[in-house]
């Protein structure tokens, strides 16, 4: 069996969430291989709104085995929380849910030094969810990380101790004051990390290349965007973790002969949080309509989104790096709204030449966007289940994507709710 992959194909929040718990059925196993709790995944179903960050979204399938990956940070603290959270829904965790020994962990001064270094960088931030993302892979690649395996571990807290007296180093080299948000944080993480201790902490790339020669169907679930790449993303305003299809070899363990489909999940229109270039960004009214319609606030953070046009010249460059085999479009009834819908076609450059591709460096490039302006459909999409029911104007905006695109676009979302999708025919 091949493992088919599940990613965002913009910055982010494209609704990878409702998709996931959408075809997870079709799954036995769905994993998490990058990313932490900076990401916020909703899944809404039976009128309830559920946000998950670092726990995949199969979770509420009970039939469903859920991985967190070896290419995942996790941070007690929040994976309680989230634990927590989960109780009144009666599914058996930890039996359903496993952690690999070989994600990273992330500790409490991983999160102080994500705001010292943000508040470093004065004018220029990334505008990090302050999760402590950066500085936990920071500490992988630099060797001197802990791992979720390292908790079993009985030299834990002096591991710990010595990774702390190092980022008190840095803190102070920043003069960011630390003590007492440590001092209040860290019995919290122990008390984290033993609550973490009584989970399946596992190796997962034994699990999933075990479940995947058994015959069983595998879906490896995104977080954060292509966009947001540490590689390909608008650097240095990204992630830093590989949000690409490749990044579910490293982050799960699979070769990359075992990737099956591709689905590349993005907005009909692009939303942008935190800092960095956006070619289609709408700084009017237009902006903050879609914002309004679309509930475009941080799942994590409840930061404000910025809201634009579809922009294709990122749309294919993200389809050409990570292969995309099917297209799914979310969001589509946000639209509904407009009696006209602008998609940028190509980007013109300051020499007046017009080009498709993304430039090497999108911040410095100042791109104009070139638009194409389509009829809005402007009626509900409400019920609408099957694409032959769609309104002519919606269906001709398809159409052009497809062709734009190369590819075939399988699922539209009309709406938050898991039955909320038109399907094409
Ligand atoms: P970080 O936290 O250090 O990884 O941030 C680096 C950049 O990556 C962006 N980023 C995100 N963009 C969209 N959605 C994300 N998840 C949350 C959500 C975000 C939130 O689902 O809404 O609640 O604010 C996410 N996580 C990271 C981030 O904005 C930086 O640009
Ligand atoms: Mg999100």
């Amino acid at each position: 069996m091949k493992i088919d992959v599940l990613l965002g194909l913009q910055w982010g929040d494209e609704g990878k969430g409702k998709i996931v718990d959408v075809i997870a059925p079709e799954y036995q196993v769905v994993a998490r291989f990058q990313g932490g709790p900076n990401a916020g995944h909703t899944l809404e179903f039976d009128g309830i709104k559920h946000v998950l960050h670092q726990i995949p979204s199969g979770i509420f399938r009970s039939n469903i085995q859920n991985v967190i990956g070896n290419g995942v940070v996790l941070d007690p603290i929040v994976f309680r929380k989230e634990i927590v959270g989960l109780q009144p829904y009666n599914l058996d965790l930890k039996k359903n849910l496993s952690i690999s020994k070989k994600a990273s962990l992330i500790i409490p001064t991983h999160r102080l030094l994500d705001a010292a270094y943000e508040q470093a960088k004065g004018d220029s931030k990334i505008g990090s969810t302050l999760r402590g993302i950066g500085p936990t892979y920071k500490d992988k690649v630099a060797r001197q990380g802990l791992r979720v395996g390292d908790i079993l571990s009985p030299n834990f807290r002096q591991k710990y101790e010595a990774l702390v007296s190092a980022h008190k180093v840095t803190l102070d080299f920043h003069q960011f004051p630390y003590a007492e948000e440590l001092a209040k944080s860290e019995a919290d993480f122990f008390d984290a990390v033993n609550f973490l201790k009584e989970f399946n902490l596992s190796d997962s790339e034994y699990y999933i290349n075990d479940a995947l020669n058994s015959g069983q169907r595998v879906l490896a679930e995104g977080a954060q965007g292509s966009l947001l790449d540490i590689d390909f993303g608008s650097y240095p305003f990204v992630t830093s973790s590989s949000t690409m299809a490749a990044g579910t070899c490293t982050g799960l363990g699979i070769a990359p002969s075992r990737i099956g489909e591709v689905f590349g999940i993005f907005k009909a229109y692009c939303t942008r949080v935190g800092s960095g270039p956006f070619p289609t960004e709408l700084l009017d009214e237009t902006g903050d309509r879609i914002r309004e319609e679309g509930r475009e606030y941080g799942a994590t953070t409840g930061r404000k989104r910025r809201c634009g046009w579809l922009d294709l010249p990122a749309l294919k460059y993200a389809i050409m790096i990570n292969g995309v085999t099917q297209l799914i479009m979310m969001k589509v009834d946000v639209l509904s709204i407009f009696d006209e819908i602008q998609v940028c076609t190509h980007y013109r450059l300051p020499d007046g030449t017009l080009t498709d591709r993304l430039p090497h460096d999108l911040c410095d490039a100042s791109v104009t966007p070139v638009y194409k302006p389509f009829k809005g459909w402007e009626v509900s999409l409400d019920g609408i289940r099957d694409f032959k029911d769609a309104p002519a104007e919606l269906v001709s905006y398809v159409h052009f994507l497809e062709k734009e695109l190369n590819l075939p676009i399988t699922f539209i979302s009309s709406g938050p709710e898991r039955d909320s999708l038109i399907h094409r025919s």
